[in-house]
């Protein structure tokens, strides 16, 4: 957020469809992978937002596909909403660019997209209340419900095996050993933790679920919550929707909305698996998806956040032993500061599993309430 812009938004901003007068842009927000701008137009003297964004192409490879993608499912979401009260908050509205595509790519090959600004609406980086859990989860099981029926064909895979957790152990073990800057010293706790874990990470790839169109990076500061309501007016952060799991999405609300600390919190005391949380994300995240995902989707709830938690946590780990490449950093050590909440995370997890199963099959989930209901008729 106090970074200096490192690119000239006023020169990109003019590529797009926008009347008014541009008066500035800043870095928003806290990702770490893209560039996020907002920046502010002066229309017949009202001020109005936009926000811009630069695609990571290093980690992006393919960008067109990917904003054909995000077109094709803003168009198919927008359809949706339409006649619902507050529909243009409700999906990410793209704006065009002057040469009439969805994107506008500069001299030095970056592209880039603009969005409409959903006003008195934000998103928050670590949870405050179950209220709060409870709307984001709904927001993101809606979203997979309303994109179950989008046409053929199937979307773009925008990062190959993304969601693969076997593959990303097998990452890590491969910078473990090649310790590129002699950082394995510094982690051999974490990495002691992420080998004894080793027979987790094929769990969900061999319950043979079923695929589905899925966010696949669902953590809460990627939902808006509507400043007046608290709703989750709009999902946002679009670049990883792609086919996936069902449970690769709720196993990334757990991770980002059950503890109260940030990604990056040091005191590890801080990071704990609330239970009132994780009640409120299964009721939430049940009452929009329960009536499509099948049994085994849903034995699955629980075990899916602490293998979303432990696959990101090798993630973080593996960016640390290979010196900082792929995520944000913003101090020394800051990757292993954060894949030390994950951890810790996955053992809160661990110590409440049982419970946090219990309660899933507790819940009365719609298509059950169906079937008491066809059985008394
Ligand atoms: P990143 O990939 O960097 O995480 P996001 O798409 O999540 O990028 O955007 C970063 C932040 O910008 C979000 O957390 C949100 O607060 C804000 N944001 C993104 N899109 C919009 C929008 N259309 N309207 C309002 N705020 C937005
Ligand atoms: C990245 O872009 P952002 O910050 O929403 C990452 C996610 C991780 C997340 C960890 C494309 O998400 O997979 O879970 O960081 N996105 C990509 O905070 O790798
Ligand atoms: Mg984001």
């Amino acid at each position: 957020m106090n970074e200096k812009p490192k690119h000239n938004l006023r020169t990109v901003a003019r590529q797009f469809q926008i009347s008014g007068k541009f008066m500035g842009a800043e870095p928003y927000g806290s990702g770490h992978i893209n560039d996020t701008y907002c920046a502010v137009f002066n229309q017949g003297g009202t001020r109005v937002r936009y926000i811009f964004q630069r695609i990571n192409h290093n980690i992006f490879k393919q960008p067109v596909a990917l904003m054909e993608n995000v077109q094709r499912v803003t168009a198919h979401l927008a359809g949706k909403v339409a006649g619902e009260a507050d529909a243009s908050r409700r999906v990410l509205a793209l704006i065009p660019a002057r040469s009439g595509g969805a994107f506008f790519r500069d001299d030095a090959d970056n592209i880039w997209r603009a969005y409409i600004f959903i006003e008195a609406a934000r998103s928050y980086d670590a949870v405050e209340s179950p209220a709060q859990a409870l709307s984001a989860a709904k927001a993101f099981g809606r979203f997979q419900k309303l994109l179950a029926d989008l046409p053929a064909p199937r979307l773009n895979d925008t990062i190959p095996d993304f969601h693969h957790t076997p593959n990303r152990f097998a990452a890590l073990e491969k910078a473990i050993l090649n310790n590129v800057v002699n950082r394995a010293v510094l982690a051999q706790s974490e990495i002691r933790f992420a080998l004894r874990h080793k027979d987790i990470c094929s769990v969900l790839l061999d319950a043979i679920l079923p695929e589905r169109v899925t966010h696949n990076d669902t953590k809460f500061n990627n939902v808006l919550l509507d400043d007046a309501t608290g709703d989750g007016i709009c999902v946002i952060d679009l670049d990883t929707v792609m086919p996936g799991l069902a449970l690769y999405d709720f196993g990334d609300m757990v991770r980002t909305t059950t503890s109260p600390a940030k990604e990056d919190e040091r005191d590890l005391s801080k990071v704990t698996m609330q239970f009132p949380m994780f009640e409120a994300l299964a009721r939430g995240y049940l009452s929009t998806a329960g009536e499509f995902l099948t049994p085994a989707e849903k034995g699955l709830l629980a075990f899916s956040g602490k293998l979303i938690t432990f696959e990101i946590g090798l993630r973080f780990l593996t960016d640390f032993l290979e010196g900082d490449k792929y995520f944000k950093v913003h101090r020394e050590g800051h990757n292993l500061d954060r894949c030390r909440t994950q951890f810790k995370l996955v053992e809160s997890i661990e110590e409440q599993e049982e419970e946090m199963n219990r309660l899933v099959e507790s819940i009365d989930q719609p298509d059950a309430t169906v079937n008491q209901l066809i059985e008394t008729i």
